[in-house]
């Protein structure tokens, strides 16, 4: 089939057909309706040959009916209706490998970036979405009325699990909620995962009693599919209420299978994100943070790393984490809320400009900014920076009778960590 016949600037999406919206730059020598005719061919029913011999005329009526339609171009911008007869329901790569599959490496296209993308409900209904949501970790906690806190030891990799729980049960007395694992923190020689959790257990017990607190654990599973199951059954089984998947390393088909079990175990699924920059910091090229949210809020995770609003050290561009925080929590066909994670860079100096900007349904998680300064101590400054924040009083006063936000501040000050 023509490309040409993938361009239809009169078409009107049907209700069922899913909707992707991309950012584009034709290659030298193609014009805007060739390049989107192109990209609408290759992501749905076409190839590079213009005449196939198995397209008879029933097989060329099916095409005409299931191809995707360039419909609007404006610029830069063009939207993409796929019907949904293109896709599988309930799996994820299959949709991926359709709208988000060869298209990005076209020679007649220089840049190609995916932004956003309208699911029809019958696309979207057949994915899970979040279990516990805002609200079931909310209950958890029995808080209702500030962000949560969270700490990952650092450094990230050298702690024995003792050492790493040691530094959980600081963190914890200190007025943290959650101890996380780090990314690339899984069940290496010198910290074993079965150790580490067992430790962390012990530890909690202790905490928890100290404190009177809710406490949990954010215990990084990533590995090969049926480790994680693995691993995810061993958490339910020592009394944790959280896992932690690198989603993007390990893939959406195994998040998929994660996901399952974990509903079938009543585990609260936190979504870490390393390796997202690789496709999405380029403005011009592959495929927005946006994107990787709405599969993850399709999939069902409860929480998800979001960036720090510019504040921290990783790049998150202007308004970018406002725009994926509402999204997370807007109505998205009956789905549970996801929990953005405020990370990167973060201490107790960043908390007033943070809540400000991005307000109290977050997790607010520090490494450095707490084990800077000793764990105990850097905990108990971060829930006093929340404190000061929701009551509204300056740092600089609350650290006046507040030693540990005292240090803090004369530690990190109000600093933006590069
Ligand atoms: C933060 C962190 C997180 C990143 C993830 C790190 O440590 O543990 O993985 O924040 O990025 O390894 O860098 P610090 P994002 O608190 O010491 O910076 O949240 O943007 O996905
Ligand atoms: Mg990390």
């Amino acid at each position: 089939m023509e490309y040409d016949y993938f361009v239809q600037p009169n078409y009107k999406p049907k209700r069922d057909d899913l909707v992707c919206t991309f950012y584009f730059e034709p290659a030298r020598g193609i014009s805007v309706k060739e390049a989107v005719g192109r990209i609408a061919s290759e992501s749905s029913v076409g190839t590079w040959a213009k005449e196939l011999k198995t397209e008879t005329p029933t097989v060329t009526r099916r095409l005409k009916r299931i191809g995707a339609k360039a419909y609007y171009v404006r610029g830069a911008k063009v939207r993409i209706a796929y019907p949904s007869e293109l896709f599988e329901p309930g799996n994820m790569p299959q949709l991926l490998s359709s709208f988000a599959g060869n298209i990005f490496g076209m020679r007649a296209i220089n840049n190609l970036r995916l932004e956003s993308i309208d699911f029809p409900e019958k696309i979207a209904r057949s994915f899970k979405g979040p279990k516990f949501g805002i609200r079931g970790i909310r209950k958890l906690f029995g808080v209702q009325d500030r962000p949560l806190t969270c700490t990952v030891p650092k450094p990230k990799l050298g702690l024995t699990w003792e050492e790493h729980a040691k530094v959980g049960y600081e963190a914890w007395v200190g007025g943290i909620d959650l101890l996380k694992d780090d990314e690339n923190l899984t069940s290496q020689s010198f910290n074993n995962f079965e150790k580490r959790v067992v430790e962390c257990a012990k530890m909690r017990e202790i905490a928890e009693k100290e404190t009177g607190e809710k406490k949990s654990y954010l215990i990084n599973i990533t590995g090969e599919t049926n480790e994680m199951l693995r691993r995810a059954r061993l958490v339910k089984n020592l009394g944790w209420e959280y896992v932690m998947v690198d989603i993007v390393t390990a893939g959406w088909a195994a998040l998929q299978t994660v996901k399952e079990e974990c509903d079938k175990l009543g585990l609260i699924i936190h979504a870490h994100r390393a390796m997202h920059a690789a496709f999405d910091r380029n403005p011009k090229h592959g495929i927005s943070m946006y994107v990787i949210a709405q599969l993850a809020r399709l999939v069902g995770v409860d929480q998800l790393h979001t960036g720090t609003a510019g504040l921290g050290k990783l790049e998150s561009g202007e308004g970018e984490t406002q725009k994926l925080n509402q999204f997370l929590k807007s109505r998205f066909f009956g789905m549970k809320p996801v929990l953005p994670v405020c990370s990167g860079g973060v201490h107790p100096g960043l908390v007033p400009e943070l809540m400000k900007k991005l307000g109290k349904d977050i997790v607010i998680q520090a490494g450095g900014g707490i084990h800077g300064i000793g764990t105990r101590i850097g905990s108990t400054a971060l829930r006093q920076s929340i404190d000061a924040s929701l009551k509204g009083i300056s740092l600089k006063d609350y650290a006046k009778t507040h030693p540990e936000l005292d240090t803090a501040l004369k530690t990190f000050g109000f600093v933006h960590p590069r």
